[in-house]
């Protein structure tokens, strides 16, 4: 059989020398995930490849007589993947099968665009299906959905796979290769899935559980060794680091030491990272184990930054405790990243000059900002579900999709503009490039020119805003 995945990008790749240096537009690495399943299928099926719009384009003539195609979609990619999708339904005989977070928590409307969705992580389940389907068999086991008369077939998500193992082959993404030599494309090992805790806006854990399943240490770190090795061959990259992206990598402690001895021992020198939530920064051992092990920063879902909106989404944090976490991470050496959500209900306008004001004063030395948004399946679909602007899941990318309760969408995207102007401003950038270590230089500068073009997205979208908050406001004032 002649298997295809394909990874739709929020934007479809398209080639330009910015990407060299500085992300342009969107941030690029093929998915760890859909890469890990064209591995497991691979040793059963030999003709099988995957292609990523985020680092190439799809050629046509060698999908277009694929046997199966497999799409996996994240919200942010969810139209793209439909549109894919429908192109191959109009044009091949593939059997075309849909996967990932938004396709399994949003199976009824991904059905529509397929022949089957597979529901939840397809390590096990997407060999069952291609028996199944090889040998005609009915597709009756748990983690599936399709259309059979007129209704749909849904069996429900599947247990989690038992063997999380599988090391991703990396040469079977096309012309990853190549493109590893590029600066804004990143090696990235998933270590552990699942969280204990639950945020009502947490898409994951409803994907992947509450319980941490963890790889063993020597798998993850021969992971590691294979990820570097591939992208370091033959190139020279301005900043070797690579990403562990790991939702809580810290979740299970005694776990996360021995993959931080083992790579210890494993005497391999690179830079790392990984996301963290802040009780991390309380943890002096765990801290000297990631610096001894070559982690250089850390990625922490702060998220909010009032005490009032962290209990609203049910996110176990406050600011006092962020704030004293940061120093002794950074204490420890370590710098911080700080992911924040913008547009919560508890907010004020204000909120995004508080927030470049939070990252400049304790020295968070980069920062991911995205406006809130809504999965179906989330808590907060259901709270939200009435004030949400659109579902055009391809703006579900750090936009604002909803109306928020204490300023206008179109002020809110304001806000999200103005903290990231004051956070990446000129003078700051002279500033890192001055001031900051190798690392953290060459960073800012990439995410400077990034969140440039990230601001004139988000400002795209402004005239649209402002008439949807007018329209908003005039009802309001009618009822
Ligand atoms: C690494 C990462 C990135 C990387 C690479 C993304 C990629 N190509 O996968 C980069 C940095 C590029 C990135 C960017 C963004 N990301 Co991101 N990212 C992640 C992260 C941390 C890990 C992804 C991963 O490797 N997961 C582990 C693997 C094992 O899981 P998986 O990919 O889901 O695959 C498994 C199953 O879902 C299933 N499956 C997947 N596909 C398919 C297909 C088929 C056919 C089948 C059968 C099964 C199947 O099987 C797989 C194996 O078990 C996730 C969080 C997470 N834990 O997933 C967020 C996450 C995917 N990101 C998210 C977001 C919002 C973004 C951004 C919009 C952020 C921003 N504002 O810029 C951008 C969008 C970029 C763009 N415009 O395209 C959200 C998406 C939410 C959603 N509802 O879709 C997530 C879930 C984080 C979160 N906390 O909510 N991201
Ligand atoms: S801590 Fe992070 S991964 Fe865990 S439920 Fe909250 S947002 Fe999701």
């Amino acid at each position: 059989m002649k298997i295809r995945f394909i990874e739709p990008g929020n934007r479809p790749y398209k080639p330009t020398p910015l990407n060299y240096f500085v992300y342009d537009r969107y941030i690029r690495t093929p998915s760890v995930g859909l890469n890990t399943l064209a591995t497991i299928v691979k040793k059963e099926e030999d003709d099988t490849l995957m292609y990523s719009e985020s680092i190439s384009r799809i050629p046509k003539d060698d999908i277009l007589d694929a046997d199966v195609i497999f799409i996996g979609i994240f919200t942010f990619a969810a139209v793209r993947g439909y549109q894919i999708a429908r192109y191959l339904k109009k044009r091949s005989r593939a059997v075309i099968v849909m996967g990932g977070l938004h396709a399994s928590m949003n199976y009824k409307e991904a059905v529509r665009y397929c022949d089957y969705v597979l529901i939840g992580e397809g390590d096990e389940t997407i060999l069952t299906f291609l028996r199944a389907l090889k040998n005609k068999e009915s597709m009756d086991f748990p983690g599936i959905a399709y259309r059979r008369n007129g209704k749909i077939v849904y069996t429900g998500y599947p247990c989690p796979p038992k063997n999380i193992e599988t090391i991703p082959d990396r040469n079977l993404v096309y012309r990853y290769q190549k493109m590893a030599g590029h600066s804004t494309i990143w090696p990235q090992v998933h270590a552990s899935r699942g969280c204990p805790h639950n945020c009502d806006y947490c898409a994951l854990v409803r994907h992947f559980g509450h319980k941490v399943r963890t790889r063993s240490p020597e798998n993850v770190v021969e992971d590691i060794r294979r990820s570097i090795e591939f992208f370091d061959k033959k190139h020279f990259r301005l900043t070797k680091g690579l990403w562990i992206t790991d939702d809580n990598f810290f979740a299970d402690r005694e776990w996360a030491k021995a993959v931080l001895n083992e790579i210890i021992d494993s005497k391999i020198r690179y830079r790392f990272n990984v996301q963290a939530r802040y009780e991390v920064g309380f943890d002096d051992e765990m801290l000297d184990l990631l610096k001894k092990a070559g982690f250089f920063e850390l990625d922490m879902g702060i998220e909010f930054l009032d005490d009032q909106s962290f209990q609203t989404y049910h996110k176990k944090s406050t600011r006092d405790e962020i704030i004293k976490s940061i120093r002794n991470i950074q204490k420890h050496g370590l710098s911080v990243r700080g992911l924040f959500i913008l547009g919560s209900d508890d907010q004020q306008k204000g909120a995004g000059d508080q927030l470049a004001e939070f990252v400049i004063e304790n020295h968070i030395q980069g920062v991911l900002i995205q406006s809130m948004y809504f999965v179906p399946g989330t808590p907060v679909y259901k709270t939200h579900r009435k004030r949400l602007l659109h579902k055009n899941w391809a703006l579900y990318n750090g936009n604002v999709v909803h109306h928020p309760k204490n300023m206008t969408a179109y002020e809110l995207q304001l806000e999200h503009i103005r903290a990231s102007k004051k956070i990446y401003s000129v003078k700051r950038l002279i500033h890192a490039l001055i001031h900051e270590d190798y690392i953290h230089k060459v960073l800012f500068f990439g995410e400077f020119f990034w969140y440039m073009s990230v601001r004139s997205d988000l400002k795209k979208q402004l005239p649209y805003l402002k008439e949807a908050s007018r329209k908003r406001q005039k009802r309001i004032k009618i009822d």
